[in-house]
């Protein structure tokens, strides 16, 4: 299904009209015009990308490393290629900070790949390997529903609309980073996360987009998405252009504009490594500490996933993405 929204712009034209009777004379006379554009955008199917998300999910915790994490690395890729995109698959190696060697994938997949200007959508993959947090027992495994699995399901929804509906003006290039979350908590080196993002910046080659959004955690009840401060400090124009995107379409009690400070997170090193304008789309909430109660804990399962959320985000993105 396709929506159109008028998206009204008001242009000020100051014409100066010179009197044909008079070479001296002259009149000046403003003019107001009203011009419209019209955004039309494909709405998003709330239900496709909880279903992704469950998908996700009943493969395991995807920790680098076994077999899960494996096999939905590769059913993403196969998603991917069936709704038409151009995927490329960075394989590469990195330590933990604990000592590991992890192998690793970054996924991209690119959609109209000959348009110069492009947007790129990121998201982490993998499942952190112990709820950290949980109090009952912080080695468990957990399922990763909202920390990895729900950015996840989002922008494979999108992949599906893309390719069922005409194509962005834009390219769009949608990045799934893998090793994000191996990192060691309150730790003092934000090097320890975001292996993925950290590896792609430094050997992206030639690749650049006009700006980039990233979701991390977007699929939580009654979420809360601020204003992140590496977002507010590398790409506030991003930042108003997604958040209003948002409260046009009826999505701003979601987008608000808390400040919560800086977060280390993958846009970090695609802002300041690779050089490209990226704001994230964060769950934060102030109240239970920083991501939740749900977060790096055993409850981060699919029963905080709630539809609406991802539709708001999935909505919001789209929009920006056709407005272009
Ligand atoms: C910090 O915990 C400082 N950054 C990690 C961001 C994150 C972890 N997102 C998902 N999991
Ligand atoms: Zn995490």
């Amino acid at each position: 299904m396709i929506k159109t929204l008028k998206h009204i712009t008001l242009i000020f034209i100051a014409s100066t009209i010179i009197a044909s009777c008079s070479d001296s004379e002259k009149e000046e006379k403003q003019q107001m015009v009203v011009s419209e554009k019209m955004v039309v955008f494909p709405t998003f199917n709330a239900d496709s990308a909880y279903a992704f998300v469950q998908e996700q999910v009943d493969f395991g915790p995807r920790i680098p490393n076994t077999s899960e994490h494996e096999a939905a690395g590769d059913k993403i890729i196969d998603r991917l290629e069936t709704y038409g995109a151009k995927v490329s698959v960075q394989a590469f190696e990195a330590t933990t900070y604990n000592g590991v060697n992890l192998k690793l994938r970054n996924i991209m997949a690119s959609f109209n790949p000959t348009a110069k200007k492009r947007i790129l959508l990121a998201t982490h993959w993998d499942t952190r390997p112990w709820a950290s947090k949980d109090v009952l027992d912080p080695t468990a495994k957990f399922d990763g529903a909202n920390d990895g699995a729900s950015g996840v399901g989002v922008l494979l929804e999108i992949a599906r609309t893309i390719s069922a509906n005409k194509m962005p003006a834009v390219g769009v290039d949608l990045l799934f980073f893998d090793g994000e979350d191996w990192g060691k908590e309150n730790g003092s080196n934000p090097d320890t996360w975001c292996l993925g993002s950290q590896y792609w910046a430094k050997n992206k080659g030639g690749y650049t987009a006009y700006y980039g959004i990233l979701l991390d955690m977007v699929g939580a009840k009654d979420a809360q998405f601020p204003f992140e401060g590496y977002s507010h400090q590398y790409a506030k124009k991003i930042l108003d252009k997604v958040w209003s995107a948002a409260s046009k379409i009826g999505h701003g009690r979601y987008f608000v504009t808390t400040k919560p400070g800086s977060i280390t997170d993958d846009h970090y090193h695609v802002n300041v490594t690779a050089k490209i304008p990226m704001v994230d789309i964060l769950h934060y909430d102030p109240v239970n500490g920083y991501f939740g109660d749900f977060h790096h804990t055993t409850k981060d399962n699919m029963d905080v996933i709630d539809k609406r959320t991802l539709k708001a985000v999935g909505e919001t993105v789209l929009y920006v993405v056709y407005a272009e």
